[in-house]
Order: structure tokens, then C-alpha cells, then sequence
């Protein structure tokens, strides 16, 4: 492989387009001869981590278990692209921790009043009606990256398109 592993990982509220990023960068990935896993959250819920709910000792344990993960897709030599709103500070550095050096964290940072908009789940809507508790954002805390690699918002009040998310991702990669 004429690459060398690490992990990016995205982060940000449901709706605010992780799983888009997560793909389109993967596919461009592939067309420059890279090869790359995508681990999202809402996948892995259904295999490895269905005995996790949404309480935050449940969150903690789902981004540990991701992040052990990840790392060994790193090691392997791939692009490990984990899309997870991983809502906690702490829980994101710890899975930096285990990466030093090959830790990438992106985060989406876009309004919640987008993403409650866009919600293609309907699952703000049920969270606003008190049918869902603890949604991330609405009556469960998000909290922001301090010192991430890479933030991406809205220019002008318009989102960049996913390609150009993914470009500004690999130009950062090709840089290091
Ligand atoms: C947040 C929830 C919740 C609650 C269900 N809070 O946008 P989606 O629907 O497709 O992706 C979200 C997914 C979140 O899983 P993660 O593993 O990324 O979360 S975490 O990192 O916090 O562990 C959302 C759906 O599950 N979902 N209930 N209460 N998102």
C-alpha cells in the first residue's frame, strides 16, 4: 500500500451530513488509488455496539469501541473513516489518545436549525414532541472540538457541497 494508515474522524450533530462526508471522501479516496473503511455510527449500532443504547455511559462506551476499532484498521494501513456524532469531548480525546500523529477530527459544524431542518429521520421532529429523550442537541449536550484538524461550516449561509468537504479533507491529508 503506498499509504499510511490513520483515522478520520467526524464528528457533529445527527443530520449535519457526517455519513455524506464519510462517503464522498471514501470514494475520493478511491480514485486516487487509496483505500479506506467508513465505520458510522448509525451502522455499527446494528452489529457490534446493538447492545448500546443512547444514555452517555452507552455514547462513551460506543466511541471507545469504535476507536479500538479504528485503530486497528490504521494499523492495517487503511483511511479509517469513523462518522459518529461522539458528542463528548472526552471521549474523542481518548480515542486521539490511542492515535498519536494519526488522529484526524473533523468536525461538522453546522447549525442545529439546519440539520432539525434537513432532519431526514424525522427523529428531531420526535425528540422536539418529547417521544425521543436525550437527542444530542435538543435535551442532550453536544460538545465542540477545542483543538480539531478540521472544521467545516456553512460560507454566506450555504453548505459546501460534499465534494468539495471531502477535497478540503484530502488536501489536509496530502499536506501531512
Ligand atoms: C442522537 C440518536 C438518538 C439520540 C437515535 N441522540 O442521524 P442518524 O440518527 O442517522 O444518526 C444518529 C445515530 C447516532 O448514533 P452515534 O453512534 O453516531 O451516536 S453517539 O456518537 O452519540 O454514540 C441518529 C440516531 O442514531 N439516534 N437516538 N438520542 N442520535
Amino acid at each position: 500500500l503506498n499509504q499510511k494508515g490513520c483515522v478520520v474522524w467526524i464528528t457533529g450533530l445527527s443530520g449535519s451530513g457526517k455519513s455524506t462526508l464519510a462517503c464522498s471522501l471514501s470514494w475520493e479516496l478511491h480514485t486516487r488509488g487509496k483505500l479506506s473503511y467508513i465505520l458510522d455510527g448509525d451502522n455499527v449500532r446494528h452489529g457490534l455496539n446493538k447492545d448500546l443504547g443512547f444514555k452517555a455511559e452507552d455514547r462513551t462506551e460506543n466511541i471507545r469501541r469504535v476507536g479500538e476499532v479504528a485503530k486497528l484498521f490504521a494499523d492495517a494501513g487503511l483511511i479509517c473513516i469513523a462518522s459518529l456524532i461522539s458528542p463528548y469531548r472526552k471521549d474523542r480525546d481518548a480515542c486521539r489518545a490511542m492515535l498519536p500523529d494519526a488522529f484526524i477530527e473533523v468536525f461538522m459544524n453546522m447549525p442545529l436549525a439546519l440539520c432539525e431542518e434537513r432532519d431526514p429521520k424525522g427523529l428531531y421532529k420526535l425528540a422536539r414532541a418529547g417521544k425521543i429523550k436525550g437527542f444530542t442537541g435538543i435535551d442532550d449536550p453536544y460538545e465542540p472540538p477545542l483543538n480539531c484538524e478540521i472544521e467545516l461550516n456553512q460560507k454566506d449561509g450555504v453548505c459546501p457541497t460534499p465534494s468539495a468537504m471531502a477535497g478540503e479533507v484530502i488536501t489536509y491529508l496530502e499536506d501531512k
